[in-house]
Formats: C-alpha cells, sequence, structure tokens
C-alpha cells in the first residue's frame, strides 16, 4: 500500500505535507485524526509514540515522524523534481535551514497561544499574559518572514519550495489568533500566504480537513487506523 499520512484536524501542521504531497504528485493516502477527541487511540503509539501528527506510515510498515523528516523523506522521494534539491547542493542546505526555522522557532512561537486557547482552567490575566507573550514571539517570526518576502517571491527565491507548502498550513494560525492586521503590518507576508491559501494544493488540503469529498492526481483515499493494525502490529 502507498505511504499513509496521519494528519490532525482541527489546524494541524500536517496541512504542509498534504501540500507538500499534492506539489510533488506522489501517490498517498490519508488517515485523519480527531486531535480534540482525546485520548487518541492507543493504537496510534505504534505510529508515533508522542501522538502527533503528521506521521507518515511507509510501505515497508516503518512510520516517520516530525515535519523535517517528512518533508525531507517525501523529496528524496521525488529525485529530479524542482522541490527536491540534492543533498550536499546549496538548494537543499537553503531548503533544510528554512525548514528548521519554520519547525522549530516560528511553530514555537505559538505555543503560548495554544496553551490559551486550549486549557479551560486558566483564568483571564494567565490568559492574557500567555496571548502577550505568543503576539510577541509571533511578531518576531512575522519581521524575519516579511523581510525576506519583500525581496523575494517565495521563501527561498524564485520558485516555490517544500518551505512554502509547510508554511501554507502553519501561517493560518496568525489570522486565527487575530494578533495583528497581517495586510497593514506584514504585506509582503500577508500576500504570500494569499498566494498560499489559494493554490490548488491548499484548497484540496482545506476540503480534506473540512471532511469534504476532494479529488486529486496523488490522494487514492483515505483509510481508518484500524485498518492498518496488522501492518502496525506486524512491524
Ligand atoms: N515537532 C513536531 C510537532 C508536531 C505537533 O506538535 N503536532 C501537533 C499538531 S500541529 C499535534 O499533533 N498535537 C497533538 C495534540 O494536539 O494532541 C513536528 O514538527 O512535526
Amino acid at each position: 500500500m502507498q505511504p499513509i499520512l496521519f494528519y490532525g484536524v482541527p489546524q494541524g501542521c500536517s496541512f504542509g505535507a498534504i501540500v507538500a504531497l499534492e506539489w510533488l504528485g506522489q501517490p498517498y493516502r490519508l488517515c485523519r485524526v480527531e486531535m480534540l477527541e482525546q485520548p487518541w487511540d492507543p493504537l496510534f503509539e505504534r505510529l508515533n509514540p508522542l501522538y502527533q501528527t503528521p506521521t507518515l506510515l511507509l510501505e515497508s510498515g516503518e512510520s516517520l515522524s516530525e515535519s523535517l523528516a517528512i518533508l525531507l523523506h517525501l523529496a528524496a522521494r521525488a529525485e529530479g523534481s524542482p522541490l527536491a534539491p540534492r543533498q550536499g547542493s546549496a538548494e537543499f542546505d537553503a531548503l533544510n535551514q528554512m525548514l528548521a526555522y519554520l519547525v522549530s522557532d516560528f511553530f514555537a512561537a505559538f505555543s503560548p497561544l495554544w496553551l490559551a486557547y486550549e486549557k479551560a482552567e486558566l483564568d483571564e490575566s494567565q490568559r492574557a499574559l500567555l496571548r502577550s507573550l505568543g503576539a510577541e514571539q509571533v511578531a518576531a517570526g512575522c519581521r524575519y518572514l516579511e523581510r525576506l518576502l519583500s525581496e523575494r517571491d517565495w521563501l527561498l527565491g524564485e520558485r516555490r519550495s517544500l518551505a512554502d507548502a509547510y508554511l501554507a498550513g502553519i501561517g493560518r494560525w496568525v489570522d486565527y489568533h487575530q494578533l495583528f492586521d497581517l495586510q497593514r503590518e506584514y504585506p509582503h507576508l500577508a500576500r504570500h500566504l494569499a498566494r498560499l491559501a489559494a493554490d490548488p494544493a491548499a484548497c484540496f488540503a482545506r476540503a480534506i480537513e473540512r471532511g469534504e469529498t476532494a479529488h486529486s492526481g496523488g490522494f487514492l483515499g483515505h483509510v481508518e487506523l484500524q485498518q492498518v493494525r496488522e501492518r502496525l502490529e506486524a512491524a
């Protein structure tokens, strides 16, 4: 069976991996994880003991987690594609560097905001402190991305890359948390995020997240976690 990407809803960072699979045109299946329905099926531990999405179950029965590892793995399967620079090249280093920044610093900047959002037990002053810390951190990331995108069309230059695919997912969080007027304060970043949101792969990924019927060249349908039980137990 083709690789299965376990993606999380709502607002999962795994959105970026779906966009990447679409851009690469590789055959794949999806398995949906409702992240707020806790606890997750204990079978998931065999895929990823951290209980996180995205996780990719490979043909071999091995599973791969961490967005950075998944995106670079997908690129490596697409040798010759402009989205898959050769390891050791300057283009590969630039992709690796940008992805590492996005999955660590930029992703982490949102953590206080997600805590403020999810933790019902917080009082208003705790929530306000977390929101202000998160807004400050995200603003620093937006300033960095704004500067880059004032000089180029895509994160790495003239052409789209898998870093843009990943940003299509977590870049949505700026608007989601209603932090600032993106258009006014970071116009180049706002333009880029709007372009990514309008991309057919992102439209497809949004339809998938909403649970709508969606078709594409590479997507071969959903599977349920229970359908891969035997593969997981055999691995
Ligand atoms: N370092 C991981 C982080 C993955 C992660 O935190 N995923 C979130 C969704 S964006 C998740 O699955 N959270 C589990 C939960 O909310 O219970 C990566 O870059 O892939």
